[in-house]
């Protein structure tokens, strides 16, 4: 590499290096790319703080509950982690609505208990991304209060109107905006007499970003984060980042009849605003400038939103080749994907991903997390280890919500009664089952113990699944075969360079049948293949192949009658409903 490259790159990252006589060694430049490119083949395991493990008996998750369960991480081949928030809040949004951003919450700890955390994962090699949550703060936020009370400096916070008083006497919203969750987006206040935004809960006001106090605001506590050790930040709910200047109706979407439905409207006014780019770009600068002022790796940024896939690319970076998050979470195995998915769908969204995203940047598939149902309740039980095999074995990062290395399952019969979930409380008793996120988010299952060894409480703040005597990871641990064993040794496969740096090369077999190669000319290929349909193939891939090759099975499912180290013939391959086989393809000597 020559010495221009190696400025070029450093330059690319955003990074001040301090070049002495001669340019850097062979060391300081693997050490450079080390920190600069150890997130590109992660898999990012997410942690429901509230669900993982309660320390202290109350019921509740907590961050020494986190930092119990880290050993168990690395053992696993975990080696990053990002944590739902973990901040002060009410918990009206269980945690996405932040009455102090930087303070823990108290029932899941102190900020020494957070440091502790930070210090035992750094002990493991475990990097620590924070959810971050710009869009709205708690409505118990003392910002809020003092915006109410157009306290100097603190007017202008949130996003506040008049509305129209109509003749009669009526105040009626500045407009037809909605809730995501449910009603006008406006809510009104009696003390300021005026509607303040709330794109999500009554309780969780929209800051306003056009207000440079508030950006300041939250680099300060973007800073104050980063100087606790994190590796960077998860970003919630940015496409609602800004709304239209103009506040102008949003046109009807045509795709349902019920006025109330978020679904009534086409948010062109109140989602993906042009404006959220510049933001995330000036955040992207914030960190890698501190990456270039401070040891260790460079901090990162990772995007929620549920947006079309162009707008999402733009993310990665804009028309003008300016960078924002390392990347946007890619939601398709969520959103597009399903059991009723033929193989040339999955083939053709995986495609689709690599085909968009702007070249010299890196993919991600995210297989779940606490806003949707578990893989085993989308694609069924059955389908738990292919769609393990198929996240791992992809190009790029994957991101694994906890409990789906065990193939944990919705827990949908919650009562009403139990039910905590602020949006299906406000469903009401008849709609609040389909839509609640209480289901995905039950306790994790340790263990047969009470509990499922989640806490020694006498009642969990949601219950566990009824299914935990079986299915928990000590039964998992212990038993020959298991969900858990076959994503343990997946997680292993990945130090492969053939999944590391792979081409990736796919094919549609048939309907039901998908496979893709891992290939660098040269080496040993790995190759992939997955049934997705409740019927059994046997399936003929030699044209696929390069013969002469020889296969063996690297890593088969719980209830495969294929064995690691199996030869495999490439005429007649034998897959079981829901069955993938992840395949070594070797030349023969
Ligand atoms: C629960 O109680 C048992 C027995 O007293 C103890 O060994 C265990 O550590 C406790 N677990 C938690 C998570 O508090
Ligand atoms: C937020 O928490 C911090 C502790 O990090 C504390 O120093 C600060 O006073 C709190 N802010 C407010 C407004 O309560
Ligand atoms: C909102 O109402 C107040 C009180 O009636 C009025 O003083 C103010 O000018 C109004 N603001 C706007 C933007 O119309
Ligand atoms: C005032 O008029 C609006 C619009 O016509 C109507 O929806 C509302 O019910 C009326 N309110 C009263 C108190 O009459
Ligand atoms: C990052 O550093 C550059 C160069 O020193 C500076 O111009 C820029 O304002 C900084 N950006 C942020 C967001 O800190
Ligand atoms: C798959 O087929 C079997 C046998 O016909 C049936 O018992 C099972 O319910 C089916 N599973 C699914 C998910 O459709
Ligand atoms: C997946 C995720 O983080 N979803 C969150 C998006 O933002 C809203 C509002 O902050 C939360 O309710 C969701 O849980
Ligand atoms: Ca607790
Ligand atoms: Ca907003």
């Amino acid at each position: 590499m020559g010495f221009g490259k190696i400025i070029a790159l450093a330059v690319s990252v955003g990074l001040v290096v301090c070049f002495v006589q001669g340019g850097p060694s062979k060391k300081e430049q693997k050490a450079l790319e080390e920190k600069n490119n150890w997130w590109k083949n992660e898999v990012f395991y997410q942690i429901y703080p509230r669900s993982f493990q309660d320390n202290d008996g109350d019921g509740i998750g907590d961050l020494p509950g986190v930092t119990s369960r880290l050993e168990y991480l690395k053992e696993t081949g975990i080696t990053a982690i990002w944590m739902s928030p973990i901040f002060e809040s009410p918990m009206v949004d269980f945690g996405y609505d932040i009455s102090n951003y930087t303070n823990i919450h108290p029932e899941y700890g102190t900020l020494d208990d957070f440091d502790a955390l930070i210090a035992k994962a750094n002990e493991l090699g475990i990097k620590v991304i924070l959810d971050f949550v710009p869009n709205h703060s708690s409505d118990k936020h003392p910002w809020f209060a003092k915006s109410i009370a157009r306290e100097d400096g603190y007017e202008d916070f949130y996003v506040w109107e008049n509305g129209t008083l109509l003749e009669n006497g009526t105040r009626v919203p500045p407009n037809n905006w909605r809730s995501v969750f449910s009603g006008s987006a406006w809510e009104w206040n009696d003390e300021r007499e005026q509607y303040y935004l709330r794109q999500f809960t009554y309780a969780q006001p929209d800051l306003n970003y056009r207000n440079p106090a508030v950006v300041q605001a939250m680099d300060d506590t973007l800073q104050f984060w980063l100087n606790k050790g994190v590796a960077g930040f998860r970003i919630d709910a940015i496409i609602y980042i800004y709304e239209d200047i103009q506040q102008r109706d949003e046109p009807l979407s045509g795709t349902t009849s019920d006025p109330n439905s978020y679904d009534y409207l086409d948010h062109i006014y109140t989602k993906n605003q042009d404006e959220g780019y510049g933001l995330l770009q000036h955040w992207r600068q914030l960190l890698d400038n501190y990456s270039a002022l401070n040891e260790g790796p460079l901090r990162i940024m990772m995007t929620e939103g549920y947006a079309p896939l162009t707008k999402l690319m733009d993310y990665y970076e804009d028309a003008q080749g300016v960078q924002g998050p390392q990347f946007p979470f890619n939601f398709d195995f969520i959103t597009e994907l399903n059991a009723n998915s033929l193989a040339a769908d999955f083939v053709f969204f995986i495609e689709r991903w690599l085909i968009y995203m702007p070249r010299g940047h890196v993919a991600n598939w995210v297989m779940g997390n606490h806003d949707n149902p578990r893989v085993a309740s989308r694609f069924g039980a059955q389908s738990v280890d292919a769609m393990n095999m198929l996240m791992m074995t992809l190009p790029g990062i994957g991101v694994t919500y906890n409990g789906e290395e065990l193939g944990m399952i919705d827990y949908r019969d919650i009562s009403w009664e139990e039910t905590v979930d602020q949006p299906a409380c406000e469903a009401g008793i008849d709609n609040y089952k389909w839509i609640s996120r209480d289901p995905e988010r039950t306790p994790m299952q340790w263990s047969d113990e009470a509990n499922a060894g989640f806490s020694n409480a006498s009642a969990t703040w949601l219950p566990v699944h009824p299914n935990y005597k079986e299915l928990n990871l000590r039964n998992q641990q212990q038993a020959q075969r298991s969900h858990y064993k076959v994503y343990q040794s997946l997680l292993k496969l990945r130090q492969l360079s053939a999944l590391k740096n792979g081409a990736f090369i796919p094919e549609v077999v048939n309907r039901r049948v998908f496979a893709f190669k891992r290939e660098i000319k040269g080496q040993n290929t790995l190759l992939t293949i997955i049934n997705v349909k409740n019927q059994t193939e046997q399936v003929d891939i030699s044209d696929f192949i390069d013969l002469p090759n020889r296969l063996h099975v690297l890593v088969a499912g719980v209830d495969s009658e294929h064995r690691a180290g199996e030869r495999l013939s490439p005429e007649a391959i034998a897959l079981a409903p829901y069955e993938g086989l992840v395949i070594q393809l070797s030349k023969r000597k």
